[in-house]
């Protein structure tokens, strides 16, 4: 009797299939990002993980100039795309310039093209029409509490977009970016070249009341891409892995002259494999303040475990979990087919 009455309440036009279900279920398991982001050898990394891996959904690429000139950030982002077949996600270009300063990249790492020593097919498809700034608003208003911010470049589109639409502050889930150190410098010996980059728009992000996480130097510093580890990706044998091996290797070539490193860090997929999996990188509360004036100091990351010069504004990345980092890393790239 009881499973008539449930039969005869089934609305065939409501029964969903089985597979547009499990894509239903997968698509609510995710984590919607946007990747803002400066390519950059570690960026175009990081938009290989973000791409390969099942908890991220990549809603859009924005890019701001950084590493490199905006035009060349966002050819490259493009060009990435094309070689990895990421086809369906937005490419907007964003600010051409920090908000007050004068740009300054860091063509001494990731050399002239901001790929350096990286053979890359031309873009696919066109950037977006839209400006990225516009872009970022529409999609954090679009699906309110659901966007997670990655920024892996200077801040200055998060910035902007705060000042545009600051509701925004409000409707994002959280912003999880690649940048500061409270330990020491990269740049100068004190700031970490994104935040220096842009100090006065770092101000803005840390100030906004949003949930910010701070993946820096003294956590990528721990996911150095050894040899070991690029045997392994090399191993996969996939496109995407072929492509991150000869970005890995050029990348290489470029950072251990210039620094005193074993093997070059991969910041940027930090900030990726935080999202994607919590636990790969421990946190501790801290109260961030950026320097924007120091004569010695400009664009440090003025970090206060005890928050005695105010409340804790950040999460602090501190430990890596250095084989789930590098599992997630290697499963992304071992998915040989385009998701
Ligand atoms: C800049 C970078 C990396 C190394 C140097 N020396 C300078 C870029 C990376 O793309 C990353 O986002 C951040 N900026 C690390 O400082
Ligand atoms: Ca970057």
């Amino acid at each position: 009797m009881g499973e008539i009455a449930i039969a005869r309440n089934i609305n065939v036009d409501r029964v969903v299939p089985v597979p547009a279900l499990l894509d239903r279920m997968r698509k609510a398991m995710t984590n919607k990002i946007i990747l803002d982001c400066d390519p950059g050898h570690d960026d175009a990394l990081a938009i290989l993980l973000a791409h390969g891996c099942p908890a991220i959904e990549l809603l859009a690429i924005t890019t701001v100039a950084g590493n490199q000139t905006l035009d060349k950030t966002t050819r490259n982002a493009q060009a990435v795309c094309a070689a990895a077949a990421i086809t369906g996600v937005p490419v907007a270009a964003g600010c051409d310039r920090p908000l007050l300063r004068e740009l300054r990249t860091a063509a001494h790492v990731h050399g002239e093209s901001g790929l350096g020593g990286v053979t890359l097919p031309e873009p696919a498809v066109p950037p977006a029409d839209a400006h990225a700034v516009d872009l970022i608003v529409e999609l954090v208003l679009g699906h309110p509490s659901e966007v997670t911010l990655v920024p892996i470049g200077p801040l200055t589109n998060i910035a902007l977009a705060l000042r545009r639409e600051p509701r925004i502050a409000g409707q994002v889930r959280e912003v999880v970016l690649m940048g500061g150190a409270h330990t020491r410098g990269n740049i100068t010996p004190a700031a970490e070249f994104n935040i220096w980059v842009d100090p006065e728009a770092a101000e803005a992000v840390f100030t906004a009341g949003w949930p910010v996480t701070m993946v820096g130097l003294d956590l990528t510093h721990q996911a150095l891409a050894t040899p070991d580890v690029v045997k392994r990706i090399a191993a996969l044998d996939t496109p995407a892995a072929r492509l991150a091996e000869q970005i890995v290797r050029a990348y290489q070539d470029g950072y251990v002259s210039a620094f005193h490193l074993p093997a070059p860090p991969l910041h940027d997929p930090c900030a990726v494999a935080r999202v994607a999996a919590p636990d790969v990188v421990d946190c501790v509360d801290a109260h961030v303040a950026i320097e924007t004036q120091g004569r010695w100091t400009a664009g440090m990351t003025v970090t206060d475990f005890d928050c005695r010069v105010g409340p804790a504004n950040a999460r602090v990345a501190t430990t890596l979990r250095r084989e789930g980092f590098w599992g997630l890393m290697l499963d992304s790239l071992a998915s040989a087919s385009p998701r």
